[in-house]
């Protein structure tokens, strides 16, 4: 299981950053249990080397490398049994405590007659949707294909599926379908510590022509996807995928960018919505560390 969960997760099968880092959750249950009748010392190094592979899987994605972190957290060759135990259950309740709350938390942000505009495909902004769904509000949503993977569909798909009413736009055309929205929802892959957020490429874009419109942005994520490295001044990496996902038959010599991730500057995000409640960028930052310790050690 572990070799496939790598696999799934390197060749985009499981899809969003949550997925990601619930997929890694898996991944180490699983040689935890392989290696439970090692002693604890060999458990350890097992242990310690599935985290690095798993690490390297994605670039972008802190919730990956927090989540591997809390789950080594002061596990240590004499407690690991038990230890490692603990922290994979606990891992595991904050994922499903956090998606019920910030689907809770978000839908409040979704009126009567909303329109939401939205890209690419997030678990979390799609558990909002059906949230406010559920509460019996009636509103729409209008989503972009997100070339070159047209993640887009698995979100329009999701909400035909649920019954909530989505109109499907080209990326080209995001200018005229945000003017008409009353508020744009992302998903994120990371939030540094200035408080910008990474998110598909065109978020970035699309949350400067929302703020020309003076239509609010607000980026739904479990605080997990924080990025402690940026703490220390490195540059979020943002992930650049096989040039054949945007043109597989490509003139010979033609260069081809594909880089699938962008940072939205913190100015045009109007809050983060996340476990902890809804805060500015910059304060959902400063609150990240009496929440959450562990993410800010070594
Ligand atoms: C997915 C993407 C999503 C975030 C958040 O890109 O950018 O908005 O990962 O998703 P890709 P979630 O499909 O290229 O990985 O809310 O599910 O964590």
């Amino acid at each position: 299981m572990f070799e496939k969960i790598i696999r799934d997760i390197q060749e985009l099968r499981v899809q969003g950053a949550e997925n990601v880092a619930k997929a890694a959750i898996k991944a180490l249950r699983d040689v935890y249990l392989k290696k439970l009748s090692a002693t604890e010392n060999d458990l350890l190094l097992s242990v310690v080397s599935a985290k690095k592979r798993l690490e390297n899987t994605r670039p972008t994605e802190p919730a990956l490398r927090n989540t591997l972190k809390f789950l080594l957290y002061q596990v240590n060759e004499h407690n690991i049994k038990n230890k490692l135990k603990q922290n994979i259950e606990l891992a595991t309740k904050h994922f499903s405590f956090s998606d019920s709350k910030i689907a809770k938390i978000g839908a409040n942000k979704i009126q009567n007659g909303s329109v939401v505009f939205t890209h690419c495909h997030s678990n979390t902004v799609m558990r909002i949707l059906k949230a406010a769904k559920n509460q019996g509000k009636k509103f729409e949503v209008y989503n972009t294909e997100t070339r070159p993977n047209y993640q887009g569909r698995i979100t329009a798909k999701e909400l035909v599926d649920a019954g909530i009413k989505v109109t499907y736009f080209v990326d080209a055309a995001a200018k005229n379908a945000i003017k008409k929205a009353d508020l744009v929802l992302f998903g994120a892959d990371a939030i540094t510590t200035e408080g910008n957020v990474v998110n598909k490429i065109g978020s970035g874009l699309f949350a400067e022509f929302a703020d020309k419109y003076d239509v609010p942005v607000y980026a739904a994520t479990n605080s997990w996807k924080f990025d402690p490295k940026s703490v220390f001044g490195f540059d979020e990496v943002l992930e650049e995928r096989n040039k054949n996902e945007v043109w597989k038959d490509a003139p010979k010599g033609l260069k081809i960018k594909n880089v699938v991730f962008e940072l939205v500057e913190s100015v045009h995000v109007q809050g983060v919505i996340s476990e902890v409640g809804i805060y500015k960028p910059e304060s959902f930052v400063m609150e990240l560390e009496r929440f959450y310790p562990f993410m800010f050690k070594n």
